[in-house]
C-alpha cells in the first residue's frame, strides 16, 4: 500500500483506525504533502530547524494527549484524534431531540454540516498564518515556545476538520480540504472566511489579545459543536477543547504580565502620563485598552449575526447546541421562548425580544462576554495591587461592529450612537492608531533569546512548562 511505504501511519497518532481505513488513507495521501508545503511557506517563518520543546497530543488518555519533548516542528506529529464514544448518546436538543446520535450523516445535513466544517477548519490554518512573523520578536524563549505549540495545535485542529471532511464527506470534502490549504489570511483574491481571520497580527500585544479573546471564540464555538448531533463532530471538537485551555492561558497570562509590567514601572517611578510610561520602554495602560478595544469588538463578530436563521436551522435540526446545551434547564427545543437583542433606534441602542431560536448567536456570544469580564477582573486585580488607580474595560458590545444589528452605526465604548464626524474624532481614543501599532512595534525589534531572561515591557510568567524552570532553554537554536 503506497500510503503505508511512506510511512504516514506511524506518523500520525490516531484513534480513528487510520491503519485499516484505506478511503482515509487514500485521501491523506493527497493531502498530507500539500498541508507540510503549506506548513513550510506559510507556517512559522524561519522555524524548520529549530528544537522546540513541545506537547503532542500521542492517544486521548489523560497521559497521552500531554507528552512533552524537543521537536522539530515539521516533525510534530499531527494526530487525528476523538473523545471516546457515550454510548447510547442522544441528539440532546432540537427537532429530532430523543433519536440516536448520528454516526453517519442524513443526507439532509450533507451542506450545512459541511459548511459549518469549513467554517471551522479555515480558522485554523488562517491563524498561523496571521502569527507566523512573530518568532523574530519574541520577548523569551518561554514565550517562543509557548507561541509553537499554539502553532502546532492550530494545525491539529486543521487536520480534526479535513479528517472529518475526508472521512464523511467524500469528493467535495476532499476538495474542501484542499480549498483550506488555499485561502489565505489577508489575501485580496483569495481570503480566509472569517473577517478576524484577515486582520495582522503584527506584534506580540496583538497575539497575546488574539489568543485571549479571538481563541476563546474557538473555544464557545467548539462547544456549541461539541454539543452537535452528529457525533463524530461533537468527539472531534470536545478533544480539541482540552488544546484551546493552553491557548486562553497563553493569552490571559500574556496580557496579564504586559499590564503587570506596566502597573509596576508605573508605581515604582509614581508616574501616569502614558508618554513617560512609553519613554521607560514599557506598553502604556491606554494603548493596552486600545488595542482590547479592537480584539474585543472584532471577536464579537466573529458570533454572527444577533438574528440569524442560519443559527435557528443549525439548532433546530440538532448540528449546533448552546453552550452546556446539556445542563440548561429547559425544554432544548425554545420554539416558545424569546431572547433579547439588541437595535438602534434613532441615536439610542435599545433591547427587544425577539424569538430565542432566531438569537442564538447572540446567546452564545453573551455567555463569551461574561468569561471575558472574569478575565479583565483578573487583570484588574494585578493592576490595584500595584496602587494604579487606572481600570481596563470592555466596551460596549455595539462598539466598532461589523456584524449583527448594529453594523453601520457608530457607537461609542459608552454605548452612544455617534454621528460619522464624532466617531472620526476619536476613533483613535479608543481604538489603536498607527503611531500605538508604530510604538509597540518599537519596542519588539529583536528576540530575546537567552534562557531565563524576559524582554523589559513584560514580566516574568509565575511558572515554567511541565515543571521546568524559566531558565530551560525551550528552544533550542543549535
Ligand atoms: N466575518 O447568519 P449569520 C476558532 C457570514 S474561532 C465574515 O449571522 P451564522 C479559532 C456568515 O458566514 C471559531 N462573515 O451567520 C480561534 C454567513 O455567510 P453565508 C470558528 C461572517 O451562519 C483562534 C452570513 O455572514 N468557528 O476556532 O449564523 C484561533 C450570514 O451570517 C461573519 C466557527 O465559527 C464574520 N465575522 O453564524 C484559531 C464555528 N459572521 O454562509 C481558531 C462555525 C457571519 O450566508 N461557524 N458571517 O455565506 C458558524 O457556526 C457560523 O458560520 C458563524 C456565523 C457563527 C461564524
Amino acid at each position: 500500500m503506497a500510503f503505508d511505504r511512506i510511512g504516514y501511519i506511524d506518523k500520525i497518532p490516531n484513534n480513528v483506525d487510520l491503519g485499516r481505513d484505506r478511503v482515509l488513507q487514500r485521501a491523506l495521501e493527497h493531502w498530507q504533502p500539500a498541508y507540510m508545503g503549506w506548513w513550510y511557506e506559510m507556517g512559522p517563518a524561519e522555524s524548520h530547524d529549530l528544537q522546540v520543546y513541545l506537547r503532542t497530543a500521542v492517544s486521548v488518555n489523560p497521559e497521552g494527549w500531554a507528552h512533552f519533548d524537543y521537536v522539530k516542528m515539521p516533525d510534530y506529529r499531527w494526530g487525528i484524534f476523538l473523545v471516546p464514544p457515550t454510548p447510547e448518546r442522544q441528539v440532546n436538543f432540537g427537532v429530532n431531540k430523543g433519536q440516536p446520535a448520528w454516526q453517519e450523516i442524513p443526507g439532509e445535513f450533507r451542506s450545512t454540516l459541511r459548511r459549518i466544517i469549513v467554517t471551522q477548519g479555515d480558522t485554523e490554518p488562517a491563524s498561523v498564518e496571521q502569527q507566523r512573523m512573530l518568532g523574530f520578536s519574541c520577548p523569551s524563549l518561554y514565550d517562543l515556545r509557548n507561541i509553537f505549540q499554539v502553532n502546532v495545535e492550530e494545525g491539529r485542529h486543521l487536520w480534526a476538520m479535513v479528517y472529518l471532511l475526508h472521512r464523511y464527506f467524500g469528493r467535495d470534502g476532499r476538495e474542501e480540504a484542499e480549498s483550506l490549504l488555499e485561502r489565505h489570511s489577508g489575501d485580496a483574491d483569495n481570503p480566509r472566511i472569517l473577517g478576524a481571520f484577515n486582520e495582522p497580527t503584527p506584534d506580540w500585544l496583538a497575539f497575546f489579545m488574539f489568543t485571549f479573546f479571538t481563541d476563546r471564540d474557538g473555544k464557545y464555538q467548539l462547544s456549541a459543536l461539541a454539543e452537535s448531533g452528529f457525533d463524530p463532530l461533537a468527539r472531534t471538537c470536545r478533544f480539541m477543547l482540552t488544546e484551546e485551555a493552553h491557548h486562553m492561558f497563553v493569552g490571559e497570562t500574556g496580557v496579564g504580565r504586559i499590564v503587570q509590567r506596566t502597573a509596576e514601572v508605573m508605581a515604582e517611578h509614581k508616574l501616569d502620563d502614558p508618554d513617560h510610561v512609553r519613554a521607560l520602554g514599557v506598553i502604556d495602560l491606554q494603548t493596552i485598552q486600545r488595542y482590547l478595544n479592537f480584539h474585543y469588538s472584532v471577536t464579537l463578530d466573529l458570533f454572527g449575526s444577533d438574528v440569524s436563521s442560519n443559527a435557528a436551522a443549525y439548532y433546530t435540526t440538532g448540528l449546533k447546541g448552546r453552550f452546556r446545551e446539556t445542563k440548561i434547564d429547559d425544554n432544548h427545543v425554545l420554539t416558545d421562548d424569546t431572547y433579547e437583542v439588541s437595535e438602534v433606534a434613532g441615536d439610542q441602542i435599545v433591547t427587544t425580544a425577539v424569538p430565542a431560536l432566531t438569537a442564538l448567536n447572540e446567546r452564545l456570544r453573551d455567555d463569551y462576554i461574561r468569561e471575558v469580564q472574569s478575565g479583565v477582573d483578573r487583570w484588574n486585580r494585578s493592576i490595584a495591587k500595584t496602587g494604579i488607580a487606572f481600570r481596563l474595560t470592555l466596551p460596549h458590545k455595539g462598539f466598532h461592529r461589523a456584524i449583527g444589528n448594529v453594523a453601520g452605526h457608530h457607537v461609542s465604548p459608552d454605548g452612544r450612537v455617534l454621528t460619522e464626524t464624532a466617531w472620526k474624532k476619536s476613533e483613535y481614543k479608543w481604538l489603536p492608531s498607527p503611531e500605538d501599532h508604530a510604538f509597540v512595534l518599537s519596542l519588539m525589534t529583536g528576540r530575546v533569546v537567552d534562557p531565563g531572561r524576559f524582554a523589559n515591557w513584560i514580566a516574568p510568567p509565575r511558572a515554567g512548562i511541565n515543571n521546568q524552570p524559566l531558565t530551560c532553554e525551550y528552544v533550542r537554536f543549535n
